[in-house]
């Protein structure tokens, strides 16, 4: 049997991050009934994976089971190539608990200063995966790549946005039109993979 998603029905889209909810939503493009686990107040899993895949399948399952509908979650996060690959999966951490990404953005400046490196080479990732209640799930994993700049540019966007400048481009994800994000960030890729497994 093969496992789709159908147009019109109701998809629980597995965040509590509002910058992460907007996008998704663009992405599908009003082809699905969107509700939010935020919505339904499903409690937010611990994230105890190590990767995004791994977070994001614990994501869409917790929330796919809690619900009794299928869910489509994302983990994703920045990582900068002079650290190792640090925030990684723990990007959205490094934000502390009042989730101040002015702060977050700060210490990767600091980390950079630390190791004394010009390497600003960084990426997004996000792994998207979908999860049906007590059943099968599917994750994809797509990538950005681009430089840091200091000091932060752009209101647009969420999280580190205004620190990544796309590859190709000269304006930060903060600056750029969100409509372009949406056509070239990390989670447009992994999408255009989900929508390739799962959609018709
Ligand atoms: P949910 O788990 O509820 O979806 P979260 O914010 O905790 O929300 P993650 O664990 O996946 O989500 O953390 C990802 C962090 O990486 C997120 O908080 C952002 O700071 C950052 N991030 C991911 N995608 C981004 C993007 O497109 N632009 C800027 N920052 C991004």
């Amino acid at each position: 049997m093969k496992i789709r998603l159908i147009k019109g029905m109701r998809l629980i889209v597995a965040t509590h991050n509002p910058g992460k909810a907007v996008e998704i939503d663009a992405l599908l493009d009003g082809h699905y009934e969107v509700v939010t686990a935020a919505s339904l107040n499903l409690p937010e899993p611990e994230e105890t994976e190590s990767t995004f895949v791994g977070n994001a399948l614990l994501k869409a399952r917790h929330a796919a089971d809690r619900a009794g509908e299928v869910a489509l979650a994302d983990d994703s996060g920045l990582s900068v190539a002079a650290l190792d690959g640090a925030p990684g999966i723990f990007s959205a951490r490094w934000a502390g608990p009042e989730k101040d990404f002015a702060f977050a953005m700060r210490r990767v400046e600091d980390r950079l200063e630390e190791v004394s490196s010009d390497d600003r080479r960084a990426w997004f990732t996000s792994a998207l995966a979908v999860a049906w209640p007590d059943g099968p799930a599917v994750v994809v994993e797509g990538r950005v790549d681009g430089v840091l700049t200091f000091p932060p540019r752009g209101d647009r966007g969420f999280g580190y946005d205004p620190i990544f400048v796309p590859e190709g481009y000269d304006q930060t994800f903060g600056e750029l039109d969100p409509a372009l994000k949406d056509s070239i960030s990390h989670r447009a890729r992994a999408f255009a993979k989900l929508k390739a497994a799962l959609i018709d």
